[in-house]
Parts: structure tokens; C-alpha cells; sequence
């Protein structure tokens, strides 16, 4: 099958809920995907961060071939010989004590709001639906009907309706804001401590502490959505080490599945994950076997401290360089670790043209709001992987 003839399906039996770069990829090797034509490229996006380990990690694939063929699948009626393993092992990875498996990001962060609600009515004692939850403008937390209910992005919300209600924005970054808008009501915090989606948003030092004593001080629970910032992407183990901000309750997905399957997961303490009971919540697929396996094999490969050690070395370089160019179609060059972009001026020149330049050079980027481009290689990324690319990528910026 041709390019041509794989999008051309696509576009005619797929519902167009997408606009991907014009590439059909059929095989994956660390950094560098191939597609039906045999061109190579390296992949800068990484399945927006799930694929931390690079495509077909040896390790994870060897351990999801044996799982393949022994279980796959009990449902939670039963219990699986994995599954308290896993549990254990991601929590002490986390420094938390409980785990709640699930599969998608969106449904950890549905876990992540369900588990706050109920703390705040079995614990805190706020009367019965009366709950409130803060979110930040610009946040992305995925796309069910609840989480686009809090969305600011006319694209995720519009025309989703009715919507939950329940929820409080707060401009993100700005920890005062944080302390004006709770109430006797309300029961958590929700944040990234990068917001990826928004164009890789840092915000200022001292944030993620200072929402941390806030919360702590007045009695709410900070979830942080560690999906796409966590398991060494922004060069730490997650992202909230950078600074004393530990959450109660942590969101994890993507990268947790070794690039393999969806694996999410809510960690948290005790005296939090212990509000639920049997039938209170869960998932078929939460927690199975396969996924168990995967994640261990994945937790191993993600704790060498040489990939966090790479992310943070390759993310200095990759910053350093691009911001050496000084083009004044540049506006800024952002990010932590290997979770990166480059805001370029709207009025001079579009992401999607940038992006497209970038594939005929051999790399893949996805642009994000018009004129932001993202880069988050593998964190495996070499030198000479992250030479190749930085020539690319220079080349294409001084043409514009
Ligand atoms: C898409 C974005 C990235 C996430 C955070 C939860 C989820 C995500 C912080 C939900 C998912 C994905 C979804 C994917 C594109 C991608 C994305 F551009 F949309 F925002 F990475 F930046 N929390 N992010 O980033 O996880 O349910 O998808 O497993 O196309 O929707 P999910």
C-alpha cells in the first residue's frame, strides 16, 4: 500500500477528527520511524511523550511477548498474579503508597476527580453536591465529556454540552489566584505542572511549592497530571521534583506503557485512594496482566538514571541551539528536559508549514495552536541523533 492510497482510506472510513502531518509510518526503531515507502525520520513527537523509551524497546518487548502468551485479560472479578506487584512497584516509584489502575490518561484523570469528590464528602465533610474542583486556563487533560467541561479550548468544548458543572478556572502560573478562588467547598487543585497542550507552558520557579503550601494549608488536595511531563520527559523522574511539591494525588499514563498499550494509573496516599469500595469504581481493561507486565518492564527501563541524566543534557542542547538562531520569526524557545517548543510569529509564518518543512528534512513535529511547534524526541535520543536533528531543524528555521 502507497501513502497515497493509506490516507486516501483513512480519509474516506475514518471519521476526520484529526489533521495528521502527510506521513503513513509502518515500523518503529528507537528514535527513527519508517514509513510504507521506506523513508526513515526521526520522530520528535514520540506519541506525544508515551514513547519516553523509543519505539520497540528490547526490554519491554520481551517481556510483552512472554505476558502475551501466558495472560492477557482477567477482568478485575478475579485477581491476576501481576497486578499487586505493579501496584506496589509504581507506588514506591511515586513515593506513594496506593495505586488505582485504568488505561487512558482521561480515565486517570476522571479517577483523579472522582477520588477528590468523594475524599471531600466521606473526609473533609463538605455537603453532598457541593464539590468544587480548580482548574487552570488552558489546560488539557483529555477529551471526555467531564474534562472538556473545564476545557478553555473552543475546539476540545464546543458543541459537547450540557456540562458538568463543579468546576472553577484560574489563569495558570499565578499561585495568589489559586488562594482566592477556594471555598469552604472546595475539594481539589488540578494542574500540569507543565501544560503541554497550551505550547509546553512553563510556569515561573516557586509555582508548583507554592500551590503545594496552599493546598496543604487549607485543606484541598493537589492533582497534578503528571501524563505527559512525568516518567523523565522534563528530565527528573517527574516534573513536580524540581521543586518541594509533592501531590496527593498523581496522574500518570502514556510513557507508563512502554509505547506498547495504554497503562494509566492514579497514585496517591492511603487516607485518600482508602474512600473507595467495592463496585465504587474501575475498568475491564484496568490492571490486566498485559498491562501490568508492560508497566514493570517499562518502570525498569524508565528508572535508569542515565535517561533522566540524557533528557536534561539533550533538552539544554536542543534549547541552547535553537535559540542561538535568533531568527525574528522566533519568538521564544521554551521547555524542561526533552519537552520543548518553539513559539514562532503567527503574522510571518504557520506551525503546520514549519512541521511539513520539517518531514521533507526527516523529522516528524506536530505544531499546536497555529504557531507553536513541540519536540519531545525518545529520551534515548544520542548525540549524534540530536546533531542530525538540530542541523535539520536549524536549516529549516534560517529558510523562513
Ligand atoms: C489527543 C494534546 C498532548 C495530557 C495530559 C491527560 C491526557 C493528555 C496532560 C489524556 C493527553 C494527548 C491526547 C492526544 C494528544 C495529546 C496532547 F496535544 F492533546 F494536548 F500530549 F499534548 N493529561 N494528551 O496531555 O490522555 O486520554 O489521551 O491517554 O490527540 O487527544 P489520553
Amino acid at each position: 500500500m502507497t501513502s497515497q492510497q493509506a490516507m486516501a482510506l483513512e480519509e474516506k472510513y475514518g471519521a476526520h477528527n484529526y489533521h495528521p502531518i502527510p506521513v503513513v509510518l509502518t515500523r518503529g526503531e528507537g528514535v527513527w520511524v519508517w514509513d510504507v515507502e521506506g523513508a526513515r525520520f526521526l520522530d520528535m513527537l514520540s506519541a506525544y511523550s508515551a514513547h519516553n523509551l523509543g519505539h520497540a524497546h528490547p526490554g519491554v518487548l520481551a517481556v510483552a511477548h512472554r505476558q502475551l502468551e501466558h495472560l492477557t485479560l482477567t477482568s478485575r472479578a478475579f485477581h491476576n498474579d501481576l497486578l499487586g506487584i505493579f501496584c506496589r512497584r509504581l507506588a514506591e516509584f511515586c513515593g506513594l503508597e496506593m495505586v488505582l489502575p485504568m488505561n487512558t490518561g482521561a480515565e486517570a484523570v476522571e479517577t483523579a476527580i472522582k477520588t477528590a469528590r468523594k475524599w471531600g464528602y466521606q473526609v473533609k465533610g463538605v455537603e453532598r453536591e457541593k464539590a468544587g474542583i480548580i482548574t487552570c486556563c488552558e489546560n488539557f487533560h483529555g477529551r471526555t465529556t467531564t474534562i472538556v467541561s473545564f476545557s478553555t479550548d473552543p475546539a476540545a468544548r464546543d458543541d459537547y454540552g450540557p456540562y458538568t458543572p463543579g468546576f472553577t478556572i484560574i489563569p495558570f502560573g499565578d499561585a495568589a489566584q489559586l488562594e482566592q478562588a477556594i471555598t469552604p467547598n472546595t475539594v481539589g487543585f488540578l494542574v500540569e505542572p507543565i501544560q503541554g497542550e497550551a505550547g509546553v507552558k512553563v510556569p515561573p520557579d516557586g509555582y508548583l511549592s507554592a500551590v503545594r503550601e496552599i493546598c496543604t494549608r487549607r485543606g484541598i488536595l493537589l492533582m497534578l497530571d503528571e501524563v505527559q511531563t512525568g516518567f523523565c520527559r522534563t528530565g527528573k523522574r517527574f516534573c513536580h521534583l524540581y521543586e518541594d511539591a509533592t501531590p496527593d494525588i498523581l496522574v500518570l499514563g502514556k510513557a507508563l506503557g512502554g509505547g506498547v498499550m495504554p497503562v494509566s494509573a492514579v497514585v496517591s496516599r492511603r487516607d485518600i485512594l482508602g474512600v473507595f469500595k467495592p463496585g465504587e469504581h474501575g475498568s475491564t481493561f484496568g490492571g490486566n496482566p498485559l498491562a501490568c507486565a508492560i508497566g514493570l518492564a517499562a518502570l525498569d527501563a524508565l528508572e535508569d538514571p542515565a535517561l533522566m541524566g540524557n533528557a536534561m543534557r539533550q533538552g539544554e542542547r536542543f534549547r541552547a541551539a535553537l535559540r542561538d538562531i535568533r531568527h525574528p520569526y522566533v519568538r521564544e524557545v521554551r521547555g524542561k528536559g526533552l519537552l520543548n517548543a518553539i513559539e514562532l510569529d503567527p503574522e510571518k509564518t504557520s506551525g503546520r508549514a514549519v512541521s511539513e518543512a520539517l518531514m521533507a528534512k526527516g523529522i516528524l513535529a506536530k505544531e499546536t495552536h497555529k504557531n507553536i511547534i513541540r519536540f519531545a524526541p525518545p529520551l534515548i535520543i544520542n548525540d549524534d541523533e540530536m546533531t542530525w536533528a538540530l542541523d535539520r531543524i536549524s536549516a529549516v528555521i534560517r529558510a523562513l
